[in-house]
């Protein structure tokens, strides 16, 4: 398996992205398709990205005071360039990612769904009128700009979860700083260059600086985290990045959004479609390679079914075709990298240490691609759900665990750190809205017969617990990238006091 250079170089021309020269110090991108080289992109150091807060805070002073609906326009305009390109920026994202080519266009379409909600959110910035205690007074709640936000974001969605960061930040009046990851600095490149090409169709009523790119590891991340000219830090990543960027910027009393892992569950009821529940599984447990957020890693079914559901499931996982995820049969690309497998074999030595039968998960077009790391997804047996059950792997392994009634179903699925995603297949109406309920799954989202993954961005995304409690892209999420003001008018002719409190001079 080897990329042509002429997909690499015609894809990375439409996008206009630029390269560092080999002079400069250089982030070297490669593909995990087979290991190639991409491009190489320019870092920043820290001291560049405090340059890149101080354009951003004049950009912000200017760009808040354009009327929303305005900014809107621009945004509608970056809509434009990402349904021109789609089919380009979706190969770069496959290529530097590893994504299959309908999930690279997907990330793409979900740009352009947030835009599109963002547009139609840049003329419903409402704010409230509230009844005041006080004659002759009116309340109310306006909704400003906020500032500078940063968003940092991982290789798994490499331009679509920076997108819903950018594109209700910029309606709401704010310019961007992005770190993307540094396995996939290219994507970002583009998105700069497309956004760059909508700016010039804009005119002038832009000021300079309202997207940048710092480019590079830890060193621009801390340096956007410290930085208290950063009023909100978006952090898509893993608890540990959470743990080191959250109270980093909790210290300076900044706003963070966090995004981190997650843990999801599917539980599978003996009233459950059994053909649904498989299909569904299938896509969150493998798709991605098991490297979203959203991957479905625990399956939690009841004994009546766990047979039945496990021999579909076993079948689907035989005929899964896994390669090159340019070739639009394949559904199972390739890890990230050599980390990830090493990560993978290690979770799957360690949970055949507490107990596990496991089926699958060996690396797989080793002659083929040995830069690259394919791998079977795996399916492990779990006597009880132990301690590695209880943590993220990022990658496709899907522990199976039994039970017998709903009651001890909730409480497995509840009982580990994170709280991103969850689903619960079953055709029992009170198993259903219990599972909905209060008692029920404690995520961020909660699905009754369809998958962990692939939310839309009509709602909020986002959990608890460890996953940090952000809520991104859509509902009131654009609440994050604005500051609540409170005002109060009078309009008599006396001053009553709050309370009832009386204070006459
Ligand atoms: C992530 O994995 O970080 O719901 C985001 C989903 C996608 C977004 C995942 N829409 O799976």
């Amino acid at each position: 398996m080897k990329l042509e250079r002429d997909t690499i170089e015609l894809t990375l021309a439409e996008l206009g992205v630029e390269r560092a020269s080999p002079q400069a110090a250089a982030l070297l991108s490669c593909s995990p398709i087979d290991g190639s080289p991409l491009g190489a992109v320019r870092t920043h150091g820290a001291a560049e990205v405090d340059a890149m807060v101080e354009t951003a805070r004049r950009a912000f002073a200017a760009w808040r005071l354009v009327p929303a609906p305005r900014r809107g326009e621009l945004i509608r305009l970056y809509a434009d360039e990402l349904r021109a390109h789609k089919e380009a920026l979706g190969r770069l994202v496959s290529l530097e990612a590893g994504k299959i080519i309908s999930e690279g266009q997907g990330e793409v379409q979900e740009m352009i769904d947030i835009c599109d909600f963002a547009v139609g959110l840049s003329r419903q910035l409402h704010g409230l009128t509230i009844a005041s205690e006080r004659p002759g007074h009116r309340m109310m709640e306006t909704w400003h700009p906020l500032g500078v936000v940063g968003v940092i974001s991982a290789f798994n969605f490499p331009v679509a979860v920076w997108s819903w960061n950018f594109a209700l930040a910029i309606v709401c009046g704010n310019p961007v700083i992005w770190k993307p990851s540094e396995k996939t600095p290219l994507a970002a490149q583009a998105c700069l260059a497309l956004f760059g090409r909508a700016l010039r169709r804009y005119g002038d009523e832009a000021p300079n600086g309202l997207a940048q790119v710092a480019q590079g590891g830890r060193e621009a991340g801390e340096a956007l985290a410290g930085n208290a000219g950063v009023a909100l830090l978006s952090a898509t990543g893993s608890t540990r990045m959470g743990r080191e960027v959250g109270p980093r910027v909790a210290a300076r009393f900044g706003r963070s959004l966090l995004e981190l892992g997650g843990n999801n569950a599917v539980i599978v009821a003996p009233t459950a479609d059994l053909d649904l529940a498989c299909r569904g599984i299938v896509f969150a447990a493998v798709g991605t390679c098991g490297q979203r957020c959203t991957t479905t890693r625990r399956l939690i079914v009841h004994a009546d079914v766990r047979e039945t559901l496990l021999a579909r499931l076993r079948q689907a996982y035989a005929n899964l075709p896994i390669g090159n995820p340019l070739d639009p049969a394949t559904l199972v690309g390739p890890l990230i990298d050599a980390a990830a497998f090493d990560a993978m074999q290690a979770t799957l030595r360690e949970a055949v240490a507490q107990g596990a039968a496991v089926h699958g998960g060996g690396r797989v077009l080793q002659r083929q691609a040995p830069d690259a790391y394919y791998v079977e997804p795996a399916i492990a047996m779990m006597p009880a759900q132990t301690d590695v059950v209880r943590r993220e792997a990022f990658a496709p392994i899907l522990y199976v665990l039994t039970y017998r009634d709903y009651d001890e179903a909730i409480a497995l699925h509840n009982d580990v750190p994170h709280g991103l995603s969850s689903a619960i297949f079953t055709n029992d109406l009170r198993e259903a809205e219990s599972f909905l309920s209060a008692a029920g799954s404690d995520c961020g989202i909660a699905n009754v017969n369809l998958g962990t993954s692939g939310a839309e961005i009509g709602g909020a995304f986002g959990g608890d617990k460890e996953t940090g409690g952000g809520r991104e892209s859509g509902s009131d999420a654009w609440k994050n990238y604005m500051r609540r003001a409170t005002n109060t008018v009078n309009y008599s002719r006396r001053l009553p006091l709050a309370q009832g409190v009386k204070f006459d001079i």
